[in-house]
């Protein structure tokens, strides 16, 4: 499955734009403006899966940050810091990583 069969192309290219400078990433605003926030808990979670590059069942902090590219082969990676504070936002038992649950919740929290 590729991500622009669960999300729209242009959302995409106009989420991953809005974000292109450098440590201006918020995920809040980015998971609403890449329509993941109003998808089901079944697509979110079909993401989640496309994001875990390594198929783990979580995404660690090296897949974090490169999450945007995820989304968008073209887009940046995120910086130290930006990757930082991501990973504190969704990681609720502070494990290091980020299960499905807590993208789930990461996402429904935006
Ligand atoms: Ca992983």
């Amino acid at each position: 499955m590729a991500m622009t069969d669960l999300l729209s192309a242009e959302d995409i290219k106009k989420a991953v734009g809005a974000f292109s400078a450098a440590d201006s990433f918020d995920h809040k605003k980015f998971f609403q403006m890449v329509g993941l926030k109003k998808k089901s808990a079944d697509d979110v979670k079909k993401v989640f899966h496309i994001l875990d590059k390594d198929k783990s069942g979580y995404i660690e902090e090296d897949e974090l940050g490169f999450i945007l590219k995820g989304f968008s082969p073209d887009a940046r990676d995120l910086s130290a810091k930006e990757t930082k504070t991501l990973m504190a936002a969704g990681d609720k038992d502070g494990d290091g990583k980020i299960g499905v649950d807590e993208f789930s919740t990461l996402v429904a929290e935006s």
